[in-house]
């Protein structure tokens, strides 16, 4: 179900007993970073943190920061409207079981045929809350207002200045018209332009190239806040050519309503808290970085793409929402769970053997896989893990352990007893090399290593283990029941 503002989402949260105010004066630099690091990491995610005065430079800002928002399995559930991110993933199992799809390629185009038939198509709005208050940045510049406006967080000590952290960053294919909304960190440089960090490989780039080879200026919209759905869209690996603003209409139940920028033609949703329109300019570049990253270690300076401000707008009682990344567990762990366990049904498509798949919060996505399969024939795990290492994003896994179906792959040290139990490492583990994400510090060469996977399933004879596989200890069920009534009778 749809939320109809980034506040009406907080005050569930509130009511919820998931949110903490701090009425407290706090600073951007470093403090809130500080505060949010020790929310994040105490048990379960912590609860979500409203800074009702951020300090900007001394000054108290005009607009609370919330952080922490989606960093819990509860909190991502009220984000979404669901009382578990599982009821998403049963509705898209029956969408794909309309006509059951023989791949990967063919679930997703059945998935978007789907959604568009329920009604997630967007509607176009004349007026919106997100335009409120405008702010342009052009011509006399007469308000002079900026993004020294906003609340926006130095994270860490050595990061290269503030960034912000959760932009969804709305783009349109020059060729198509096919928008994309994507999640790319953007550093202040001053209080017009900002980095664009978008790496090669993701949607906006590839826009961009396309702009650029047309010598054309391109168009750019940062949103901020609105329905979490949209931030959670944004940061879903979604294929290319699969709008994000559809996908949102999906998970909110309700189509989002767009309105268009006031200095370019692209559409936004129209109940966000704040829009940045602004361009990029094809072929300006500038250093950015270095920023504390979600692998735990500051990524070097690059060059990146520069977006300059066209138009600063928001709604009266705009929330600037927020994030920090850095060692885990931190609250990007939630939100790429919930991606995991919404679109394991997608996965299924491919690999039917799959049961469930995690990536613990220790892997920083990319570094751990675990994934339980039902186990029917020799070297079965085999075949998971290279069909893993084929596929998408997959590809950069560095260690995939795969378990029997039995095995609870959330529970990572269920995993670990498994893993030291069933493995004889020689027979039981294989090295490839592959892709490596840009980000991993450790291969030798970037962009390239090993990867290693682990059978930690039960051997089967044509495996060369011809000794009888031994029982798991349990107590039985019999029992079980009778010390639940015993213990349900003392209380
Ligand atoms: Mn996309």
């Amino acid at each position: 179900m749809a939320y109809s503002s980034f506040t009406q989402f907080l005050q569930t949260l509130e009511e919820a007993g998931e949110l903490h105010r701090v009425a407290t004066a706090v600073d951007t630099n470093l403090l809130i970073a500080e505060w949010a690091d020790r929310e994040m990491k105490s048990p379960h995610g912590g609860k979500a943190l409203l800074f009702e005065q951020p300090l900007i430079d001394g000054k108290v800002s005009k607009f609370p920061l919330a952080i922490n928002t989606m960093g819990s399995e509860k909190r991502m559930a009220l984000a979404l409207r669901v009382n578990s991110v599982a009821d998403l993933a049963q509705e898209i199992q029956l969408i794909l079981k309309a006509k059951p799809p023989t791949d990967l390629r063919e679930g997703w185009s059945l998935f978007k045929q789907g959604i568009h038939l329920l009604h997630a198509r967007p509607k176009h709005v004349k007026s919106a809350a997100c335009q409120e208050v405008v702010h342009r940045c052009d011509g006399d510049r007469s308000d002079k207002f900026s993004l020294g406006d906003l609340p926006i967080l130095q994270c860490w000590p050595k990061d290269g200045g503030r960034f912000i952290t959760l932009p969804n960053v709305h783009t349109r294919d020059p060729e198509t018209g096919a928008r994309n909304l994507g999640m790319y960190r953007m550093q202040v440089y001053n209080g017009l332009t900002t980095g664009m960090h978008w790496q090669v490989h993701k949607v906006g780039a590839r826009h961009g190239r396309l702009y650029y080879e047309r010598n054309e200026r391109m168009p750019v919209a940062v949103t901020l806040g609105g329905d979490p759905a949209y931030t959670f869209a944004a940061t879903a690996p979604l294929p290319d050519g699969l709008d994000e603003i559809l996908f949102a209409g999906f998970l909110r139940k309700k189509s989002v309503e767009l309105v268009k920028c006031l200095t370019n033609d692209l559409e936004v949703p129209a109940d966000v808290d704040f829009v940045l329109e602004g361009y990029v300019q094809p072929g300006e570049t500038k250093p950015e970085g270095p920023f504390g990253d979600h692998t735990g270690f500051y990524t070097a300076v690059e060059d990146y793409p520069v977006f300059h401000l066209a138009a600063i707008t928001h709604r009266k009682d705009a929330v600037y929402p927020t994030t920090i990344v850095g060692i885990p567990p931190m609250e990007d762990f939630y939100l790429g769970s919930a991606s995991v366990r919404i679109f394991l049904p997608v996965f299924k498509m491919n690999f039917p053997e799959i049961v469930d798949m995690a990536l613990p919060a220790e892997g920083v996505f990319h570094n751990l896989v675990f994934v339980s399969i039902r186990k029917q024939f020799p070297y079965q795990a085999f075949k998971v893990m290279h069909g893993l290492w084929g596929m998408g994003q997959m590809m950069f896994s560095k260690y995939i352990v795969v378990l029997d179906e039995d095995c609870d792959v959330h529970n990572t040290s269920e995993v670990l007893f498994r893993l030291c139990a069933n493995t004889d490492p020689k027979r039981d583990s294989t090295l490839i090399t592959n892709p490596s994400d840009s980000l991993d510090h450790a291969p030798s060469v970037q962009n390239v290593g090993s990867h290693m996977g682990l059978d930690a399933t039960r051997k089967l004879p044509g495996e060369g283990y011809n000794r009888p596989w031994p029982e798991l200890v349990r107590m039985s069920a019999e029992a079980k029941r009778l010390v639940d009534e015993l213990q349900k009778q003392r209380s």
